[in-house]
């Protein structure tokens, strides 16, 4: 059973839940931690173990029709990588003023890592994910995110969108900053799948839709297989001298470029999904201010 962070009408506060069909049961009442960092600070196995014995005990809960699901994130960082598929390393090629240095990332031995968000800049299933008021030429970028605890280990994957200024980063990569991260720049969920029930995730499918005005406008897709780079690798480079105490989210690229000519505009809607996992929609705005 996945793992959701949510609220009911009666109760505000976050709570950590196991996450059945048609319900979820909050984790507290199995004896299971009850916020994300606390889950993240125990050791994989001891978590895999507390949350497999916790949904063979599930037996009531709360229907989802009365709870509200929020980003499944909550003391973490968001980091990101860049250009693990070759389809990213031509799109950047193609927008920037400086190509080389995408080429040179792609065969380099370290790979591309950037801070993506911060919790608070990340939004969950349904909530509305931003274009910059400064930006003319915007994608959202469908990413296969790795849970990771404070110990390194990977303890499940969720879905995320790199939501991203083209025309930013194109100008200058040095502007990479401004072009990733930015009010509501990211979105996560819906929920934790855990790696002992997604024991393989080098293989899972991705689709990206895109619809405008209620009308399909762009969909495309590809599979973590076209990773050029082993997940471990990623996330051992991540951990280099970089402690994460509540553990961190790591979007692992994206692979589904839409043509040149297509920029997310006010109003679309993007959903993404992940063979596996689910699928994670939500609604764009363009910020004024
Ligand atoms: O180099 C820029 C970042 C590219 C990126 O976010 C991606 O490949 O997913
Ligand atoms: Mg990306």
């Amino acid at each position: 059973m996945p793992l959701g962070r949510f609220t009911t009408k009666e109760d505000a506060r976050p709570r950590l839940g196991l996450i059945a069909t048609d319900r979820i049961v909050p984790l507290a009442t199995l004896g299971g931690p009850d916020t994300l960092d606390s889950a993240m600070q125990l050791p994989a196995t001891e978590l895999h173990r507390l949350l497999g014995e916790a949904g063979s005990g599930a037996s009531d809960g709360l229907p989802l029709t009365d709870i509200t699901l929020l980003p499944p994130i909550d003391a973490q960082e968001v980091w990101a990588c860049g250009v693990t598929y070759r389809r990213s390393r031509d799109a950047r090629m193609e927008e920037s003023t400086q190509k080389d240095v995408y080429d040179l990332v792609y065969e380099a031995a370290r790979p591309e890592l950037f801070l993506k968000a911060t919790p608070g800049r990340v939004s969950g299933p349904e909530g509305m994910i931003a274009i910059r008021g400064d930006s003319t030429w915007d994608v959202p970028e469908p990413e296969l995110v790795l849970a990771i605890n404070s110990r390194g280990e990977t303890i499940g994957y969720t879905i995320g969108n790199d939501v991203s200024s083209r025309s930013i980063e194109g100008e200058n990569p040095l502007y990479l900053p401004q072009a990733k991260v930015y009010t509501a720049c990211a979105a996560l969920g819906p929920w934790i799948t855990l790696t002992t029930e997604l024991p393989d995730p080098t293989r899972l499918a991705i689709q990206l839709v895109i619809e405008r005005n209620g009308i399909l406008h762009f969909d495309g897709e590809t599979s973590t297989d076209q990773i050029s780079r082993p997940l471990d690798e990623l996330v051992g480079y991540l951990h280099r001298f970089n402690a994460f105490p509540d553990g961190v989210f790591l979007m692992t690229g994206t692979g589904i470029i839409p043509p040149l000519e297509f920029t997310l505009e006010d109003g679309d809607m993007v959903s993404i999904t992940i063979d596996g996992i689910g699928t994670l929609r939500n609604p764009v705005t363009r910020l004024t201010s």
